[in-house]
């Protein structure tokens, strides 16, 4: 964008959000953008040049009123819609209860997939069980996907007795080795090569083993954005590479990250098959990702996408959104909330009633309560026990390293 100033010389302007707090949020009403818009190219003999409407457009599936249609409809089962459900609405009780726990100082820091629920969730789903998954801060939810046990995922986040990985990582940067979930690096954008690379590893081993990684709106405009995508599109490995668009990056709105039309067209650049979809539908972003691992299985190399969503929360338990955006404006955003629209969908086809979700409600809210008590008692930050000092000598090394020990040593642990 520029402008010229008082000379009448070009000035450059610094984009910006298109509200503030004080201003009145309105995004125009629902979605211009329909389901059944955008065709399904066959994955196996998709070309870059087929995807140029889809990376311009928005490949939904839930309607306004809650039916599914179009090309992109998965035709999922009712019970795998539900555990989907289930799963979200896990995702959302957990971290309201972490944050309590943040905010009562039994853990230090958080930060919740508030808003964005389905993104993880539908996405890790439709992969195959021994998929890698790189991840950032916001896909927690691939863990409940693949069954990580609740408590575990608590006392990682206190740093306690317990804690897989002894305090090693900040709260929220999850590793699990056991789920294929690989750490979650602090310093944003890391996981689009390593992910590449690993892809690269399966290609070049002959394993039938996807890659999916997720990077930030905010993220995108670092250079490991263009490092992944550059080797994603020489070598064509299986990976699918996501940007989690959900228009803020802390306090900056994606306005001065995008750098053209929106995320989704820079892939078609690489040449690599782009697609942009909305995020709060959980049929469509089950759907596309399915789409993605086909053309891994077929050989053709990565998938591009743009996940459109909105996130609902602060950034983290240290973020004050009241300063920076209006307080009301997640409630106007044209895509809704995910857990509601799946909701409704299944309340539709009549899987689900507003009885069962009560009681479903209530289940997941003594589970998690239950869980929050038994993590507890390994220790929190309030009140300890910590794992001993001596952790931070060991489980990196193979042979610690001379002047390591001469620390330890020095420590006397
Ligand atoms: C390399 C690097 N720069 C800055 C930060 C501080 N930081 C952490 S998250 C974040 C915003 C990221 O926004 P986005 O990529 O849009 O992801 P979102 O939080 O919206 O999911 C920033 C600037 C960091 N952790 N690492
Ligand atoms: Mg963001």
């Amino acid at each position: 964008m520029s402008d010229k100033d008082k000379s009448g010389m070009e000035t450059y302007v610094v984009p910006d959000a298109p509200f503030r707090p004080g201003d009145t949020a309105d995004f125009g009403g629902k979605w211009e953008e329909k389901p059944g818009d955008l065709n399904r190219p066959d994955p196996a003999t998709c070309k870059t040049e087929d995807t140029v409407e889809h990376a311009n457009g928005l490949i939904r599936v839930l309607n306004d009123d809650g039916t599914a249609s179009g090309e992109w409809n998965p035709q999922l089962d009712a019970n795998v819609l539900i555990k989907g459900l289930e799963m979200m609405m896990r995702l959302r009780i957990f971290d309201d209860r972490m944050i309590k726990m943040q905010r009562t100082g039994k853990l230090s820091f958080y930060m919740r997939s508030f808003g964005e629920e389905a993104v993880a969730i539908a996405q890790t789903m439709a992969l195959d069980d021994h998929d890698w998954i790189f991840p950032s801060y916001r896909q927690p939810g691939a863990q409940f996907v693949r069954g990580r046990d609740m408590v575990s995922m608590i006392c990682h986040c206190i740093g306690n007795t317990e804690d897989n990985i002894k305090g090693r990582q900040m709260p929220v940067h999850y590793s699990w080795k056991e789920g294929h979930f690989i750490s979650i690096s602090s310093p944003v954008g890391t996981q689009f090569s390593q992910a590449v690379g690993v892809a690269m590893a399966s290609a070049y081993k002959g394993e039938d083993q996807a890659t999916i990684t997720w990077l930030g709106d905010g993220t995108s405009a670092q250079g490991d954005f263009h490092y992944g995508l550059n080797f994603a599109s020489v070598f064509k490995p299986p990976v699918i590479l996501n940007v989690v668009n959900n228009q803020w990056a802390i306090s900056t709105h994606k306005n001065i990250a995008t750098g053209g039309k929106n995320f989704a067209a820079r892939g078609l650049s690489y040449d690599i098959p782009s697609l942009r979809v909305d995020g709060n539908d959980f049929l469509a972003l089950y759907s596309v990702t399915k789409w993605a691992r086909e053309r891994a299985r077929a050989g053709l190399g990565a998938t591009y996408i743009e996940v459109y969503t909105y996130r609902a929360g602060a950034h983290s338990s240290s973020d004050d959104p009241s300063r920076y955006r209006p307080g009301d404006e997640f409630k106007c955003w044209p895509g809704g909330d995910p857990v509601e629209r799946l909701k409704e969908h299944l309340i539709k086809i009549g899987a689900w009633s507003d009885e069962k979700d009560q009681e479903l409600t209530e289940q997941i809210d003594s589970e998690v309560m239950a869980a929050y008590k038994k993590a507890c008692e390994y220790g929190d930050l309030a009140s300890g026990p910590f794992p001993p000092a001596s952790t931070i000598f060991t489980e990196v090394y193979e042979e610690v390293p001379w002047h390591l020990q001469e620390q330890r040593e020095e420590l006397g642990k």
